[in-house]
C-alpha cells in the first residue's frame, strides 16, 4: 500500500492534475510535489508539501526519499516530443539520465513502487498504425520516443532483474484545461480550445486527416492511479500498457468544437517537424491487455471531452 508519494514533474500538464487526485486519495500531507523549472499551480502549491528537485542529480533525490519517508514515486519529469528535438542535450539529461537516477534512487532506498508514463511516441513508422497491438515493432524515430522505449525497457528490466516494482501506461495525447501542455506534438488539440474560446479560430500545425490517439486528462490520471494500485499478482506486463480512449483528426475536433462555438474556424499551416512526428505515431491503440490485467476502461469519448473541456476552459478564461 502506497503511503507517502513523491511526484516529479509536478508543475506539468499531468502533475498538476495527478497531485490533487492523489492528495484526495492518500491525504494532502502524503503527496509531495517535486518541481524544477516551472512554478506549481496554486492548487498544488497550497494544498500540500512540495520541494525543488533536479532529476538530473541522483543524490538529492535519494536524500529526499530517505529524509521524508517516501515509499512510492510517480516520475513525470520529461521533455515532450518537440521540446526534446529542440534541445537534444537537455532531453538526454532529463529523459534518459533523469529516469536512470530515479530508478537507481528507488532501488537504493527500497521504494515500494515507481510509476513512469510512456507514450504513443514509443511507436514508429514501421508499427501497425490502426489498433496498434500492445506487443509490436516499435522503432520510434523521435528522440522523445526513443527515451520512452528506453523507459519501458528499463522499467521492465528493473522489475525482472532488480526486483523493483515499476509500472507504466502508454498515454495518448492528453487534452486538459488546468495547465497548458508545452512542447508536444499533440498540443494542437488543447490549443484549438483556447483559439475557439478567445478568438473563434485556430491555425492548426498538423494536416487535416492526421489521426492520433487522444485522451481527456481525467482518464489519463485514472489510468496512472489504477495501474499503480493494480494487484501485482494479475500483472503480466509492467511498464508498457497501451491505454486507448478516442482518436480524431483535426477536422473532427473542429466539428465537435463547432457544435459549441458555431462560428469556430480551423485553418492550417503545417509545421514539418510536428507533422513528421505525428505521422510516425499510431492512429489508435489496442488496449485489451490493460483491460484484462487491471480492468482499464476510459470514461470520456470525443463529445463528452469537448463538453467538459469547453465548459471548464470557458470558465477559466472568461470567468
Ligand atoms: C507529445 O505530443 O509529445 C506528448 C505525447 C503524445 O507523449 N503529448
Amino acid at each position: 500500500m502506497m503511503k507517502r508519494i513523491l511526484v516529479t514533474g509536478a508543475a506539468g500538464q499531468l502533475g498538476s492534475e495527478l497531485i490533487p487526485a492523489l492528495r484526495e486519495r492518500y491525504g494532502n500531507d502524503n503527496v509531495v510535489a517535486a518541481w524544477r523549472r516551472t512554478a506549481l499551480t496554486d492548487e498544488v502549491a497550497d494544498t500540500g508539501p512540495s520541494t525543488q528537485l533536479d532529476v538530473t542529480e541522483q543524490q538529492p533525490i535519494e536524500r529526499y526519499i530517505r529524509d521524508n519517508g517516501i515509499d512510492s514515486l510517480y516520475h513525470l519529469g520529461s521533455l515532450l516530443s518537440v521540446a526534446a528535438e529542440a534541445n537534444r542535450p537537455l532531453a538526454h539529461r532529463v529523459n534518459i539520465i533523469g529516469l536512470l537516477n530515479v530508478l537507481e534512487a528507488a532501488c537504493n532506498t527500497g521504494l515500494e513502487r515507481v510509476v513512469i508514463p510512456s507514450s504513443i511516441a514509443a511507436f514508429g513508422v514501421d508499427t501497425p498504425h490502426d489498433n496498434t497491438p500492445n506487443e509490436t515493432l516499435q522503432r520510434p524515430t523521435s528522440l522523445y520516443g526513443i527515451s520512452k522505449v528506453f523507459g519501458e525497457l528499463m522499467g521492465n528490466y528493473f522489475f525482472e532483474r532488480v526486483g523493483l516494482d515499476v509500472r507504466g501506461v502508454r498515454l495518448p495525447g492528453v487534452v486538459s484545461w488546468k495547465v497548458e501542455p508545452g512542447g508536444g506534438t499533440t498540443d494542437y488539440a488543447v490549443d484549438a480550445f483556447y483559439g475557439a474560446i478567445r478568438e473563434g479560430r485556430y491555425t492548426c500545425y498538423l494536416r487535416p486527416g492526421t489521426y492520433l490517439p487522444m485522451m481527456y486528462v481525467p482518464d489519463a490520471i485514472k489510468s496512472l492511479i489504477e495501474v499503480a494500485e493494480a494487484d501485482l499478482a494479475r500483472l503480466k506486463h509492467h511498464a508498457d500498457y497501451n491505454v486507448n480512449s478516442m482518436s480524431f483528426e483535426p477536422e473532427e475536433l473542429a466539428a465537435a468544437i463547432r457544435r459549441r462555438v458555431p462560428h469556430f474556424e480551423m485553418t492550417y499551416d503545417i509545421d514539418p517537424l510536428r507533422q513528421y512526428i505525428a505521422d510516425s505515431w499510431p492512429n489508435s491503440l489496442d488496449d485489451t491487455v490493460a483491460r484484462e490485467e487491471w480492468g482499464w476502461r476510459p470514461d470520456y469519448d470525443l463529445e463528452a471531452m469537448v463538453d467538459d473541456m469547453y465548459e471548464n476552459l470557458s470558465r477559466k478564461l472568461l470567468g
